[in-house]
């Protein structure tokens, strides 16, 4: 390992996730954080901490002049963005790499055909990837969109090209509605992201989102850990996420898994990505590319063994893939539950001090936290303060593990989503595994919480 030193471009329990990855590598880590996370569990465990701004993340997280000042001051060889923040800055990527600093991440220029999600497509479909049906690329006319969506069928959704993650989108009903959502998809997406450019698909009415992790050494050699189901979710953020995703046979893993694979040689990815589908009537259709580790990464490492994150440095150290995709084996059902600080009826984060703290263990019991009794969790960032991720030989055991684990879970001080989740473990739709994205809002409507 010619990786000596990592400086952690990000805070709270991805922080930690990657220090511990780095320490078993013997790597050394250096903590960078706002005034309001000085009392962050990751800082206190590094080996140097180097306050970068004030609590806006604006000024301290964001900061590409400061994070870069910090590294060169403590002499740090590489960066790890996490997810968020930073990651997914192809700018801040290329500034990293022009600085003589490894990039713990995707090729910058990877990084930015995924980030505009009209390129991401194109690129996709090129590789072989099934896509959604609609445009080919961007749309600007009406007469256009007209034929596409004739040709498509009703419904369809505009989207914007920098959109992505569920902003900027327009679901469309008929062809009298199709000018003014246009107009209005372009004057929205133009205010939001500075760019008015959109396209269209066809709105698929009630998929699940299956997404394949991918794994690619930047030589044209790339593996893939299966797939994660991520469609429980509410107001496009996810709630809880599993692997395998119930209703993949491994026939299709195998048929999509190669897809994606052939896909990232034919590119030369580099480290890991996610690649996001709509699944329905037994199609995968591709919606977009995510550069970047993600937040429910755990549920692959629980089936696979297989660490993403000491991979993803060994990657961007110039090393080879640890495994062939024949030594690679899904066993087994991982659950990750998202617990975040908010009041789980109204949403409301519910920042403030912890004061009391027991997390669950046992078998199979993974908490992926930085939260420590005494610990006041800042109002400023995200409001997830935990990661509940259980392991079972099949998907029952796995919730009957989760049903336990969730109710050994003690936070004191602040509100949090643990009491949803226990809802949610012993709800039969639930436990049937036969979810959509639509399911859960409407769960929650239906006072699934009461
Ligand atoms: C769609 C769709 C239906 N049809 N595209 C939302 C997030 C963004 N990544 C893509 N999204 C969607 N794209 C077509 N053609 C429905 C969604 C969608 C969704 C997707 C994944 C997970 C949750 C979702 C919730 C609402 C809408």
């Amino acid at each position: 390992m010619t990786i000596e030193k990592i400086l952690i471009a990000n805070r709270g329990e991805i922080a930690l996730r990657i220090l511990r990855a780095a320490r078993e590598l013997g790597i050394e880590t250096v903590a960078v954080h706002s005034t309001a996370d000085e009392d962050a569990m990751h800082v206190r465990l590094a080996h140097e901490a180097i306050c970068i701004g004030p609590p806006p993340a604006t000024d301290s997280y964001l900061s590409i002049p400061a994070i870069i000042s910090a590294a060169e001051i403590s002499g740090a060889d590489a960066i790890h963005p996490g997810y968020g923040f930073l990651s997914e800055n192809a700018h801040f990527a290329e500034v990293v790499e022009a600085h003589g600093i490894k990039w713990i991440g995707p090729k910058p220029e990877h990084i930015k055909i995924m980030g505009d999600k009209v390129a991401a497509k194109k690129t996709a479909g090129d590789l072989g990837i099934p896509l959604v049906p609609g445009s080919d690329g961007a749309v600007d006319d009406i007469n256009i969109a007209k034929d596409i969506a004739k040709e498509v069928g009703y419904p369809v959704i505009i989207k914007a090209a920098s959109g992505g993650g569920g902003r900027g989108m327009k679901v469309v009903n008929s062809e009298d509605e199709l000018e003014t959502q246009m107009k209005q998809a372009g004057t929205e997406a133009a205010a939001a992201f500075g760019d008015a450019t959109v396209y269209i698909e066809k709105y698929l009415g009630d998929p699940r989102h299956i997404e394949f992790q991918i794994f690619g050494d930047g030589n044209g050699n790339a593996i893939h850990l299966g797939e994660r189901d991520c469609s429980l979710q509410r107001r496009h953020q996810k709630v809880l996420e599993e692997a395998p995703s119930p209703v993949v046979s491994e026939e299709q893993r195998e048929r999509m898994g190669k897809v994606c694979v052939d896909a990232m040689k034919g590119m030369g990815y580099r480290g890991a990505g996610t690649i996001e589908f709509l699944f329905e009537n037994d199609e995968f259709y591709f919606i977009e590319m995510n550069t970047r580790l993600q937040v429910e990464h755990p549920v692959t490492e629980m089936i696979t063994g297989f660490d993403l994150v000491r991979e993803q440095i060994r990657i961007a150290d110039g090393r080879e893939l640890s495994v062939t995709q024949d030594e690679l084996e899904f066993v087994g059902h991982a659950i990750e539950c998202r617990i975040n600080a908010e009041n789980p009826r109204t949403w409301a984060p519910s920042p403030g001090k912890v004061t009391g703290y027991h997390p669950p263990g046992g078998m199979h019991v993974r908490v992926d936290s930085g939260l420590y009794a005494g610990y006041s969790i800042p109002p400023y960032y995200d409001s997830m303060i935990a990661k509940l991720i259980v392991y079972g030989r099949t998907r029952d055991g796995a919730m009957m593990r989760l049903a336990r684990a969730l109710d050994e879970f003690v936070i004191e001080g602040v509100q949090t989503t643990i009491p949803l989740h226990q809802k949610l473990v012993y709800d039969e739709e639930f436990q049937s595994g036969e979810y959509t994205i639509k399911w859960l809002e409407e769960w929650l409507e239906k006072g699934g919480l009461d």
